[in-house]
């Protein structure tokens, strides 16, 4: 074959395979293990596009690199709160619900509960629940609650979060106060608490717990559900619950940032993922509820009878899910600051 003829051939190969022009990207900026990889490349291909995953540790940690400047994302994952302060400081892109119909499937009991109940911004990607996990055997007198932290016999071998907003959380539960009290007398007390809870607690951290629990480095841990349940794949002996005084509920949302390089692609990948087969296949894979309500009857009974993913409802209604609380927000990142430093 002549050299003209075998560059026109292989020309028309690379037009037909797509891979002669480049193929646009989705950034998405999301948490750890935080979906089924098998979906990322399914919506590649049906898309003809590259996903390019980045990941961020807490809601806290994201803003402050968004607000140092860091751009190119078109898809992000943060928890409700963190959306309303996002969108009231016009970080965010209205949703375009044309271009997702799948949006019809999103649980209404849960969007009637939801900041964004309308999904104008945001649209719910996973719910969260917040609790403690731990290995059986290696604890002895297990009782359901926050006060597990206190436990000096346990001391080095327990982490916290790394997130103020949870472990402050805890503390203010504990003392049978609101996750989103703005009373200073109030986080006064769960401060004191946390400081002595800090005494026993090797580290605050979101991620390494992961594989501390499962590698019996860490034998008590501060968690979210669906990591547990993932690091159960490793290690039969971890166990969770959700403390008897309640505990937080977060949902995940899923947001286009107004600077979104690929809005459109964005907007199908959030159509994508609220397919109802789609959630589902997500759902078990991750062990995080996605509220799409077509999914529900196709989850197995090792999601739908777990009640650390389906709360029961004395637990849920002792729960609460994390607020945006304006400029008290200043007294918690105060608490929070004299914790990390105290020694
Ligand atoms: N590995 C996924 C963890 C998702 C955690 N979402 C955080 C909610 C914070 N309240």
């Amino acid at each position: 074959m002549k050299k003209g003829t075998v560059l026109a051939a292989f020309a028309a190969l690379l037009a037909l395979t797509g891979c002669g022009k480049a193929r646009p990207v989705l950034s998405l900026y999301t948490w750890s293990d935080y979906i089924k990889p098998d979906l990322v490349r399914r919506f590649e291909r049906e898309h003809g596009c590259r996903v390019v995953l980045d990941t961020f540790e807490s809601n806290e940690a994201m803003y402050a690199k968004l607000k140092a400047g860091a751009t190119g994302y078109d898809l992000l994952t943060p928890s409700s709160y963190m959306v309303s302060l996002m969108h009231a400081q016009g970080m965010l892109r209205t949703i375009d619900h044309s271009l997702v119909p799948n949006l019809v499937n999103v649980d209404p009991d849960y969007l009637a509960i939801a900041v964004d109940r309308t999904m104008d911004h945001s649209v719910p990607y996973m719910i969260v629940v917040s609790g403690i996990a731990y290995l059986e055997g290696r604890v002895k007198d297990v009782i359901p609650s926050w006060r597990m932290f206190g436990r000096a016999d346990l001391a080095g071998r327990m982490t916290m979060f790394n997130d103020m907003r949870e472990t402050i959380g805890a503390a203010l539960k504990t003392l049978g106060y609101s996750i989103n009290s703005t009373s200073e007398r109030e986080l006064a007390e769960a401060e004191a608490l946390a400081l002595e809870w800090k005494k026993n607690i090797a580290k605050y951290d979101n991620e390494q717990y992961k594989i501390g629990l499962a590698s019996g480095e860490f034998l008590l841990v501060h968690a979210w559900n669906g990591d547990v349940f993932q690091v159960r794949r490793e290690n039969p002996a971890v166990r969770f619950f959700v403390p008897e005084e309640g505990t937080i509920i977060s949902c995940d949302d899923l947001v286009i940032p107004a600077d979104a390089r690929e809005p459109a692609l964005a907007h199908a990948f959030i159509d994508f993922l609220h397919d109802p087969a789609v959630a589902a296949e997500n759902t078990v894979a991750i062990y995080y509820l996605c509220p799409n309500k077509a999914s529900y009857p196709l989850l197995p009974a090792e999601i739908r009878d777990n009640p650390g993913i389906f709360l029961a409802p004395e637990i849920r209604a002792k729960s609460e899910m994390i607020a945006d609380i304006g400029t008290a927000n200043a007294l918690y990142v105060g608490v929070w600051d004299r914790l990390k430093a105290a020694r």
